[in-house]
């Protein structure tokens, strides 16, 4: 599928850097001139995905819903950014065909739980070490990493520049810029 548009479906842990690496894609997209819009689960969950917590089912839930709508912004040709934690493989695959497979790329933002913790920018690992998050992703609630991503960057290993070009090489690869 090299026309049309794809979804670029960053999963990884809270801290992991999907957003911030999501940001400089797509400033590099724009600058090709490529339409782009970003779905960011943190965002989300004010709008479309209102109301759903953290339970597997709600997690669950809420890749659906944004599965569905990565789906129409792709059908409407426009490159997709999906920043969601998305723990679980099994709902992965089904969003990768919900979303269509040639058009669909799984980016494993790898970081090591040590090191997310590390930066904890918004201070959620430390609530959730002391039982005031629940349910929290890496300490006490699953993360299933992608056994086979189309890409997978380490984002303690690799700095931003480095990371966002690893995905433009993977675009151009496909045929996709
Ligand atoms: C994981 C949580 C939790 C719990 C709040 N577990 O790094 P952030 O802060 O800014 O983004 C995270 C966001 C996770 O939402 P997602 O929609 O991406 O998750 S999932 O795909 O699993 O549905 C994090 C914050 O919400 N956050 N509580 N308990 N992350």
């Amino acid at each position: 599928n090299g026309h049309g548009s794809c979804a670029l479906w960053f999963t990884g842990l809270s801290g992991s850097g999907k957003s911030t690496l999501a940001v400089e894609v797509e400033r590099r997209l724009h600058s090709r001139r490529v339409h782009t819009y970003i779905l960011d689960g943190d965002n989300l969950r004010h709008g479309l995905s209102k109301g759903l917590g953290f339970t597997p089912e709600d997690r669950k839930e809420n890749m659906r819903r944004t599965g569905e709508a990565a789906k129409l912004f792709v059908d409407a040709g426009i490159m997709t950014l999906v920043t969601l934690i998305s723990p679980y493989r099994s709902e992965r695959e089904l969003v990768r065909s919900v979303v269509g497979t040639d058009s669909f790329v799984e980016i494993y933002v790898r970081c090591p739980l040590e090191e997310c913790e590390r930066r904890d920018p918004k201070g959620l690992y430390k609530r959730a070490r002391s039982n005031e998050i629940s349910e929290f992703t890496g300490i006490s609630a699953p993360y299933e990493e992608p056994e086979n991503p189309e890409l997978e960057i380490d984002t303690s290993r690799l700095d931003l520049q480095q990371s966002a070009g690893r995905v433009l090489d993977y675009l151009k690869s496909r045929g996709w810029l």
